[in-house]
This record gives C-alpha cells, structure tokens and sequence, in this order.
C-alpha cells in the first residue's frame, strides 16, 4: 500500500470535494481518498499496482490542477 498527498489547485466547494473524490475512487485499487477543502490537499492510499498518474489524471480530468 502507498500514500501521497496530492496539491490540487481549484476546489473551491464541497461539490468540489465530492467531484474529487468520486473521480479518485474510481481509479482501480484506490483505497481510500481524502480531500482537505482549506489546505487543498487530496490525500490518497492505493495498492502498489496503481501509477500515480492514473490518479493525479483522474483529477485533472475533472478540471483541477495538480501540482
Ligand atoms: Mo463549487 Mo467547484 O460552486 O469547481 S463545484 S467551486
């Protein structure tokens, strides 16, 4: 299992939580997935197999920047 915490530019409301973290959990092996709104900060805990790509893509899709 890995972890990183991910600096994502543009949440900017809970609708953006939820639009980042659904995009997020989506991503195949992802175990969990947690958005701070105040320090911009998606935390995420996936299986050794995922890229961390496919996840920081995952947001960018969605319209936020990542740092
Ligand atoms: Mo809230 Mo986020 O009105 O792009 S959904 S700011």
């Amino acid at each position: 299992m890995k972890e990183k915490v991910f600096n994502v530019s543009g949440m900017k409301c809970k609708h953006c939580v939820m639009t980042v973290t659904e995009a997020v959990s989506e991503v195949e092996g992802v175990q969990s997935c947690d958005v701070s709104l105040e320090k911009g900060t998606v935390t995420v805990k996936f299986d050794d197999t995922v890229d961390e790509s496919e996840i920081s893509s995952a947001i960018k899709e969605e319209g936020f920047g990542v740092a």
